[in-house]
């Protein structure tokens, strides 16, 4: 029986060697990460460790087939035998790993009777699961992916795994389509966020749009009166438009500034990039809006920025009233798996998405279809 262990800094680099050696019929028996201290993880960074075999014929959610196909939900016999035969195999190393294998078998046989049924291409599974961990989908987020994937995945034949996890991750997420202007009733939209996401670049390619191609009457107000250089950065795209703009430093200055554009088709309001840690910014900002009461707060973030801290961001803003995520810098992005994290955790849909620091091109209206694809790293026609 070969059993291998192999351990490399990412989930990506240790299934590549996996790959390397054992080949695509390995079966990929335990996943974990190697426990160090957080002087460790900093000196010498994450540690990944994949057990994998070619001989183990296990059940698991990610093994590659052998050929024929093994079921993926062994008859019952068949299970008792796999465990005997496991547990006399094994020997010390991996005895401490057991435990998930078990729990595993236990979790597929509890669903035996349904899934008897299904013809699911257990290689196929292996794959998608790999391909997200390549796009830089977090380990926990795949595997809920891949177990959804196993249980929808139904009907005779062989499956197109790779088109039901991209339905799959279609469904994850909301879009809003673009700003409705509604002829005689002005929209309000604010844009919020962190420093340097984009907000006031992605206000100039909004305004450009609707006035020079859609032909509105479009106006600018900023609340950003806190950097020196942040309401010239507006005026100088108020002037190259067109656009009346305003610059508001009170909440009483908000009200009459918004008074002042009501025969416009749309407002847009900028807002100075707030810390999502600084309670005291947080609470000014809500105060502003709350004068200003928009009918659409897009809350602007980096694609660039960690899943973690894209998600506890959104989270605190979230409180501020905002509506929809729009998402900038997708052009800087290596991958956008990761943007995942954020989509599946928190319930606002997406407005719109930024590529490059181009005004007013660089900035389309956010598509499930094409997000999807960009998160997947394929072609959007996929
Ligand atoms: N590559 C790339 N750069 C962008 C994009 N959007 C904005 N930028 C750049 O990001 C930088 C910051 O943009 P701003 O629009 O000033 O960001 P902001 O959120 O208004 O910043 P603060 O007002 O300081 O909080 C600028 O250099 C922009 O050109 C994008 O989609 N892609
Ligand atoms: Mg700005």
């Amino acid at each position: 029986m070969e059993i291998k262990t192999f351990r490399a800094k990412s989930m990506q680099q240790a299934l590549a060697l996996v790959r390397e050696e054992l080949g695509p019929e390995a079966s990929v028996l335990h996943t974990r990460e190697l426990p160090a201290g957080w002087i460790g993880r900093w000196v010498r960074g994450r540690t990944i460790e994949v057990v994998a075999s070619t001989t183990v014929n296990v059940p698991s959610r990610l093994d590659l087939p052998t050929q024929p196909s093994p079921p993926l939900i062994p008859p019952a016999h068949e299970e008792c035998d796999y465990r005997a035969k496991y547990r006399a195999d094994l020997g010390q190393e991996l005895s401490g790993q057991l435990g998930s294998l078990h729990a595993m078998v236990e979790q597929l046989c509890g669903n035996g009777k349904q899934q008897e049924k299904r013809e699911v291409p257990n290689g196929a599974l292996f794959e998608a699961f790999t391909d997200l961990i390549e796009a830089d989908v977090d380990e926990a987020t795949a595997r809920e992916l891949i177990d959804l994937l196993q249980n929808e995945i139904s009907g005779d034949g062989f499956p197109d795994v790779g088109s039901q996890l991209f339905q799959l991750i279609q469904g994850e997420f909301q879009t809003t389509g673009p700003i409705q202007i509604t002829p005689g009733r002005r929209r309000l939209v604010a844009l919020i966020g962190p420093t340097g996401v984009g907000k006031t670049t992605t206000i100039a390619k909004l305004a450009a749009n609707y006035r020079l191609l859609e032909k509105k009457r479009v106006g600018l107000i900023t609340v950003d009166t806190y950097r020196v250089a942040a309401v010239e950065q507006l005026r100088t795209y108020a002037d190259i438009i067109d656009l009346p703009m305003e610059v508001v430093a009170t909440p009483r200055e908000m009200r009459e500034a918004v008074a002042r554009m009501e025969d416009l088709d749309l407002v847009l309001l900028d807002t100075a990039g707030r810390s999502p840690k600084d309670e005291t910014q947080i609470q000014q900002l809500k105060s502003m809006l709350g004068e200003a009461q928009p009918d659409e707060v897009h809350l602007v973030l980096s694609s660039t920025s960690a899943p973690k801290s894209l998600l506890s961001t959104t989270k605190r803003f979230a409180e501020v009233g905002a509506t929809s995520i729009l998402l900038t810098k997708l052009d800087e992005a290596i991958s956008l798996g990761h943007l995942l994290f954020l989509l599946r955790g928190c319930s606002l849909p997406v407005s719109y998405l930024t590529n490059g620091q181009n005004v007013p091109d660089d900035i389309e209206v956010a598509d499930v279809g094409r997000l999807t694809a960009a998160i997947l790293g394929v072609s959007a026609t996929a």
